[in-house]
């Protein structure tokens, strides 16, 4: 069976971290140390692409920060089990310029960049919004107010653009919030408090960027922590020290369950307002053998990522236990099993509980 196919978007005004973000998450997830702890590792699909990643991450373990890039970029990872052969999950990641938010294209190559990109969004299943954690320690509330109300516009003004050239811009319905530069915050700050901030400081921003994305409850749900690198000023560059990282993809994944359990409770009119998300996933998992009739394309992986993790382990919060699934899975050679639980653990481990908070 080929790998699941996972698409995200990643938006972020120039700065705030997006390229660095992408070195330090494919360096973390290709250490030997990684492997052994997580039971699962990462390979870029083009190893050309791999490389300069690498490379990226060796110039900053340098201090040398990379140059900006006003490029739309573009890269597959694989996630492969400890010891198996066979990749179980593919991550495309995308990654918008913050350019895009801020002109209209210089020209018609980066017109019709721009336009294969926007159409790249159609399948992703979801999108991360990363606030720049330098601009939000100096600026506070204002900039994440700001940095709303400027998403929202921007994603307005994208829409609107497309739909005169005729093409159909459809954002993703999930979405995680997720600051960069971490490590500019106090070592207990946690994803748990930057969403209690923002939905404290910002909700009437929230609703308003909801409302442009038509998903009702697509932002201030999802939040992350994030940090590349620890490059505190005038010191030197701690490339060790990086957080987040490694529950990126299995934010993604779990995100994509979550989309596709709301996206069947929606298309069921009779649906009790009230209805649980576990009583909608134990709906769909009852109905796994159709649910791709009936939900949309990007949602369709996960019928097969439901037959490879019960109800129990996706809602499962002991680790210990999501592990020994996991050991269990490599000793059979169950591919896709071993890799799924595992991102499931590492979303519930230390570092996933501090840099992953979902509040709803
Ligand atoms: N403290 C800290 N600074 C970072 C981190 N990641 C990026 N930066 C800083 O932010 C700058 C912009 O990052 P970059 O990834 O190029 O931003 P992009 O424009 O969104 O791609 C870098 O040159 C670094 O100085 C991080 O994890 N921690
Ligand atoms: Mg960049």
């Amino acid at each position: 069976m080929p790998p699941l196919d996972l698409h995200v978007a990643v938006f972020g005004a120039s700065g705030a971290g997006k390229t660095v973000l992408l070195a330090a998450f494919y360096r973390a997830q290709t250490q030997p140390s990684f492997q052994e702890e997580y039971a699962y590792k990462i390979q870029a699909v083009n190893k050309a692409q791999g490389n300069q990643l690498l490379g990226r991450f060796y110039r900053l373990e340098e201090g040398k920060f990379p140059e900006g890039s006003t490029r739309f970029d573009e890269i597959e990872f694989d996630f492969f089990p400890r010891d198996l052969p066979e990749a179980a999950v593919r991550v495309h990641w995308y990654d918008y310029p913050g350019r895009w938010w801020e002109d209209e294209p210089v020209d018609a190559e980066e017109r019709e960049a721009m336009r294969q990109g926007l159409l790249k969004l159609g399948m992703s299943q979801v999108g991360i919004l990363l606030a720049d954690g330098a601009k939000y320690r100096s600026e506070g509330t204002g900039y994440i107010r700001w940095l709303f109300e400027h998403f929202a516009d921007e994603c307005d003004r994208l829409r609107r653009t497309s739909a005169a050239t005729g093409d159909e811009v459809s954002f993703p319905r999930e979405w995680i919030l997720a600051l960069s530069k971490a490590d500019l915050f106090p070592p207990d700050y946690g994803a748990r408090d930057f969403e209690r901030e923002v939905c404290r400081d910002a909700d009437d921003q929230l609703a308003k960027l909801c409302s442009v994305l038509r998903a009702e409850h697509a932002f201030g749900h999802r939040f992350m922590l994030l940090s590349s690198v620890a490059a505190p000023a005038d010191a030197q560059v701690d490339p060790r020290t990086s957080l987040g990282v490694r529950a990126l993809a299995p934010a993604v994944l779990v995100s994509t369950v979550e989309g596709a359990v709301r996206e069947a409770q929606a298309t069921r009119k009779e649906k009790s307002a009230k209805e649980t998300f576990f009583q909608g996933l134990r709906d769909l998992v009852q109905f796994v053998d159709s649910v791709d009739d009936f939900l949309p394309k990007r949602y369709q992986i996960v019928s097969k990522i439901l037959r490879f993790v019960s109800i129990k382990d996706f809602a499962s919060t002991r680790v210990d236990r999501l592990k020994k699934v996991r050991e269990d899975a490599l000793r059979r050679g169950d591919t896709f099993k071993a890799v799924l639980t595992g991102m499931v653990a590492a979303l519930r481990d230390e570092e996933g509980l501090r840099a992953y908070h979902q509040n709803q």
